[in-house]
């Protein structure tokens, strides 16, 4: 791909943290702080921070389509770097529509313009689905369809980072019946790269990390799905705290028994941790505060593709009524779903013996004090 780069006399992120009244300091931490997010060994570190001093800021277009605003509401919580960071010194942000000041036609205008100025280089970030049929119109934002306006600003894009399911997949709106013939960024864009940043909403430093590795580096390292391996390359279940209780055959069978105030294994009650690749075990959520096993909630798989229609949130894998009938990705799920239950009838017969032992040991239990 061409690289994303400025429009015309765009400061470099380091000028940008410095007219803004950052000092250098201030600057070489947040290159550390998404280093670190990035996993980067110490010499990406430092050619990420030399890439950021000497780089003019890319011009970022941010499209929204079929969606609930869920993910824009996670990216203003992205704690490092901050959506501030991101959008006052990291890139030029020359349309949103939810956080710019400019409305109508003057807005249009200004992303008509920013387009001119940085043909070929800009980065196109979309949320939301993309309606098909009658020429898109189901999602018109500013009398132009979602899908001309897809077309339209893709063609001068050097890559598009679809963020969301929705973008990413489809999401919620191709969710069965569809019934507006919704589609995923990539199904349309076909002739550049495609990121997708996946979640129903994704992790927000997911967000704003694959921007800054796109600015320094360019396109990640993409699973199958075109989603970062950085970010994608484990399942929940393999970084997941209550894994121990998993290999155990310790499981809460329902959300106020015994297992579940122990913090057990949710698997049983319909747990996706073991089919979803995601981050939220090890990154969280809210500045790293928790995520929802650790609220007491099994993973729904929300980043993975047609997880609406996969089926039911609270039965276990084992049991196959998840994963039937949605085409390749799903036979996966259903054959790690069949050697899970095998795990899980094996546990199962472990399981009591455990249990005993392991309640006992537990600081709340009248014996264990
Ligand atoms: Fe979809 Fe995002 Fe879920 Fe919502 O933009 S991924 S419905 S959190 O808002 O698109």
């Amino acid at each position: 791909m061409s690289e994303p780069s400025p429009a015309v006399d765009e400061p470099t992120v380091l000028e940008s943290f410095q007219q803004n009244g950052f000092s250098r300091r201030t600057f070489l931490k947040f290159c550390a702080a998404t280093a670190s997010l990035l996993a980067l060994p110490a010499a990406e570190a430092a050619v990420l921070a030399e890439n950021l001093a000497t780089k003019p800021r890319p011009t970022v277009i941010y499209l929204s389509f079929q969606e609930c605003t869920g993910c824009l509401e996670s990216l203003t919580r992205s704690f490092s770097p901050t959506l501030e960071h991101l959008i006052f010194n990291v890139v030029s942000l020359a349309y949103n529509d939810t956080l710019q000041a400019a409305a109508g036609e003057s807005a249009e205008a200004a992303r008509e313009d920013a387009m001119r100025k940085a043909w070929g280089k800009y980065v196109l970030v979309v949320d939301g689905a993309i309606p098909r049929p009658l020429d898109g119109a189901y999602c018109v934002v500013g009398g132009k369809s979602a899908l001309a306006s897809l077309q339209h600003v893709a063609e001068g894009a050097a890559a598009v980072i679809a963020v969301g399911t929705c973008a990413a997949f489809g999401g919620l709106p191709l969710a069965n019946p569809n019934p507006t013939g919704a589609v995923a960024v990539q199904d349309l864009v076909r002739d550049k790269p495609v990121i997708n940043l996946s979640g129903c909403p994704p992790i927000p430093e997911i967000i704003t990390g694959s921007v800054v590795y796109l600015l320094s580096f360019g396109v990640p390292e993409l699973d199958e799905h075109r989603r970062p391996k950085v970010f994608f390359g484990n399942t929940i279940h393999d970084r997941c705290y209550r894994r121990p209780f998993y290999d155990k055959g310790l499981f809460a069978t329902s959300f106020d028994d015994e297992g579940a105030r122990n913090g057990w294994c949710l698997y049983e009650l319909g747990c996706k941790g073991p089919t979803t690749y995601n981050s939220c075990a090890t990154m969280k959520w809210n500045g790293g505060t928790s995520f929802p096993i650790e609220s007491g909630h099994g993973c729904l798989g929300c980043s993975e593709p047609g997880f609406w229609d996969r089926g039911d949130f609270y039965h276990p894998l084992s049991t196959g009524r998840w994963g039937s009938g949605m085409g390749e990705k799903l036979a996966v799920a259903a054959v790690a779903g069949a050697v899970l239950g095998g795990a899980a009838a094996v546990a199962g017969r472990q399981r009591q013996k455990a249990r005993n032992d392991a309640s006992t040991q537990h600081p709340d239990h009248p014996e264990a004090k």
